[in-house]
């Protein structure tokens, strides 16, 4: 079975890309299994290696949108793409706009080893 850590893994770490294609999140939503079912709204993908994702876990710990106290903001900036559904789409034809950004990840983390498990936010 998967893994919360293997799921994070699934759903938000690209160390290789971003391909600078405005297809990407079409192509990679769909590979990485979010488009079965429903169409995930909003999804953060991060190019960056999962060792430096996996250290926000030991920095800066702040509260998490639900009020949880597990959130940790990366201290450097990232490269991420954010994919967000467009508004006309609908399952099973989801299409997405991809969004190329840098910026400051918040991650939940969890277990231990304590690593990431949920994406909160980017800032
Ligand atoms: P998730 O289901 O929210 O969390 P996601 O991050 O990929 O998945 P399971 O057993 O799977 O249900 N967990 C926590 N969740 C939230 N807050 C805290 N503190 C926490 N600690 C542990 C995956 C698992 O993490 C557990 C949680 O119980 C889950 O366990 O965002 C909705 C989705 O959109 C993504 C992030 C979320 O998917 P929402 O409603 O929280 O804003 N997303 C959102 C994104 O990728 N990028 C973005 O910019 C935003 C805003």
């Amino acid at each position: 079975k998967e893994s919360p850590a293997m799921k994070f893994q699934r759903q938000h770490m690209d160390p290789d890309g971003p391909s600078n294609n405005s297809n990407y999140c079409n192509q990679m939503m769909r590979r990485r299994n979010m488009t079965e079912g429903w169409c995930k709204p909003v999804n953060t993908f991060v190019h960056e290696p999962l060792v430096d994702v996996q250290a926000i876990c030991l920095q800066g710990n702040i509260t998490c949108k639900n009020g949880k106290p597990n959130c940790h903001k990366s201290n450097s900036s990232m490269n991420i793409t954010d994919c967000h559904k467009t508004s006309g789409s609908k399952y099973p034809n989801c299409d997405y706009q991809t969004s190329q950004k840098e910026r400051h990840v918040i991650v939940a983390c969890e277990g231990n080893p304590y690593v990431p498990v949920h994406f909160d936010a980017s800032v």
